[in-house]
């Protein structure tokens, strides 16, 4: 059968596609656990995110696909629904599967009316249910005993129960199949950017994150054998940079400190490594962690710091991933001696902060902006979001905190919740207004980095942060809400993607 798997076009603030073109690890993750003989093409959207009807349209008449798959996050639904109504419009007979984040914790968004063009739905960990699917497509033997499946009977869908999630030791789930990529250009700041994963899920439970919905509390890890593999796969792709997409590989250090040594050993310590991690395990293990990671190759750390208000991290269930600790006592936030001990062994930190909680006030919002000027390489700040199905988005229903049910909007720097004190506008714009000026500093670390890539494209990086903005805003001339006004209908006007 041909299968055409397509990621969505739309991004956000904090990756201007210009810069930052990442692969999505799903779709190529599926197309290496079909059986051999589909063919499969996956085609990450977001690399071709200025022509997204022509090149669909391109490659279902080429490809000329009896199954399209859509993975979809939650601010992407707008998108992925205009996607299925074109490919329905150029080959109607089509079968249109969605999985991923939204389809899987919003599925009753998908079985509506205006979602008519959809067939299945797969809900959770998708590589076995995929495969499962197409193998009952083939032989007509019907959806009933797929677990994790949604599909249609007629005008309404059945809901089969959800699939166990998988141990991932036991060799089941293969590696990605990377050639079945279509589109080319993928990169992190200039450098080749590949995706990989050493573990899934996570055993804490911030209100704020979707996985616990999605997977429930756990912890499951593939060998180092298949990492390695994975890693080398990579590489001989042509990666020179690799973003580990684990949900959160520092909760067993012990474990990461043997896969920064696995990397060495293997020679693969000469690619730059992402990886997102929480501060806690960071500060207490730093010491010995840090220079074993800096020598493995790691170059940026996304840090979960969150907040640095502790009534902030109690409403998002993440006081205790950080805390440090000290001869075994809590001993106090561990942001700082996290970010330490990353600093001192050249590596930078992209520091993820939510401001705008319902209990916020204009001085916590920009005590949080002064300490990412202070300490954070790249601010990674976002505001609360309702994604479907998490704790946070209870409690804000519950206190009519919401501002936004337009979806599109929901991609974390635009602010779609209000607090007790501050309008959601006024919170984006505090946000927005510090953001860029720290975005900038970072660009002298990039142009040593990789200079030519800078040379290129620093304009056009300039040019995306600070959109909107005019000489006059610069010289103080204007208000600087007015600049926001047209940051953001210029940001609106962006959501249209197909
Ligand atoms: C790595 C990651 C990123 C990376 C890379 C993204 C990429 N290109 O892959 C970066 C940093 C770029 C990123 C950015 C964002 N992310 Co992100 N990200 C993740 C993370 C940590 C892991 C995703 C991953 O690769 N997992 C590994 C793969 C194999 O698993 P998977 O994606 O779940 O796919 C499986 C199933 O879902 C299913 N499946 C998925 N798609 C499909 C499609 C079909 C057809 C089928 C059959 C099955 C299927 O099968 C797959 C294999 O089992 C998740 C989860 C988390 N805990 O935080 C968040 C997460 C997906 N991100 C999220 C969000 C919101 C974003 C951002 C909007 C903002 C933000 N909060 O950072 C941006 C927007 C990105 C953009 N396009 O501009 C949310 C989505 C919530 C939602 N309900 O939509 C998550 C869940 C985090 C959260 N807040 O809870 N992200
Ligand atoms: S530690 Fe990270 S992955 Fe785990 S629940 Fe919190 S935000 Fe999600």
């Amino acid at each position: 059968m041909n299968i055409l798997l397509l990621s969505m076009p739309d991004s956000f603030e904090h990756m201007p596609v210009s810069s930052v073109r990442v692969p999505h690890g799903a779709l190529t993750s599926l197309a290496g656990n079909v059986d051999p003989h589909h063919r499969v093409a996956v085609a990450d959207l977001v690399l071709v995110q200025g022509r997204v009807r022509e090149t669909v349209t391109r490659l279902v008449q080429e490809f000329k696909p009896a199954l399209v798959g859509l993975s979809i996050m939650t601010f992407q639904r707008k998108t992925a629904l205009a996607i299925i109504e074109l490919v329905r419009s150029l080959e109607p007979g089509v079968l249109v599967v969605v999985g991923g984040y939204d389809p899987s914790l919003a599925t009753e968004a998908y079985v509506g009316s205006s979602w008519g063009a959809v067939d299945f739905i797969v809900r959770g960990e998708g590589e076995r249910t995929f495969r499962e699917l197409l193998r009952a497509i083939e032989n007509g033997t019907g959806y009933a005993g797929i677990k994790g499946l949604s599909f249609r009977v007629d005008d309404r869908f059945e809901h089969n129960g959800d699939r166990p999630i998988s141990s991932l030791d036991d060799g089941e789930i293969s590696l990605p199949d990377r050639n079945a990529r279509v589109l080319s250009g993928y990169t992190l700041l200039g450098r080749q950017v590949d995706v990989i994963e050493t573990s899934r899920g996570c055993t804490f439970d911030c209100s704020f994150c979707s996985i616990i919905e999605m997977r429930g509390r756990n912890f499951n890890k593939f060998s180092f054998d298949r990492v390695i593999a994975d890693i080398r796969d990579a590489r001989d792709h042509g990666a020179r940079s690799i973003f580990i997409v684990d949900d959160n590989l520092t909760l067993n250090i012990k474990r990461f400190e043997a896969l920064c040594r696995a990397i060495i050993e293997a020679g693969l310590n000469t690619i730059d490594y992402t990886v997102q991690g929480m501060t806690s395990a960071i500060a207490d293990h730093g010491e010995k962690l840090a220079p074993l990671m800096r020598r493995a190759g790691f170059r940026y750390v996304f840090l979960g710091i969150e907040n640095i208000v502790d009534e902030d991290l109690s409403f998002l269930h993440a006081t205790s991933k950080n805390t440090k600790h000290e001869a075994g006592r809590r001993a106090g936030n561990a942001a700082i001696t996290a970010i330490e001990h990353l600093h001192r062994n050249r590596m930078y930190v992209l520091g993820g902060l939510i401001v705008g909680n319902p209990d916020d006030t204009r001085e916590r919002i920009e005590a949080n902006l002064e300490f990412a000027r202070k300490y954070i390489d790249w601010p990674y700040i976002q505001h609360p979001t309702p994604y479907p199905r998490t704790p946070m988005t209870k409690d804000l229903a519950d206190r009519g905190l919401i501002t936004s049910d337009r979806v599109e909007e929901y991609d974390g720097t635009t602010a779609v919740v209000a607090c007790e004190h501050l309008t959601a506008e006024e919170i984006e714009f505090l946000r927005w207004k510090a953001e860029r000026w720290m975005k900038v500093r970072h660009y002298w670390a990039l142009i040593k980095h990789d200079p030519l890539f800078m040379a290129r494209n620093i304009k056009r990086l300039v040019d995306f942060n600070f959109r909107g903005s005019t000489i006059k805003t610069f010289l103080g001339l204007e208000d600087e809400h007015v600049a926001f006004k047209r940051y953001r209908s210029i940001r609106a006007a962006e959501r249209t993607y197909v």
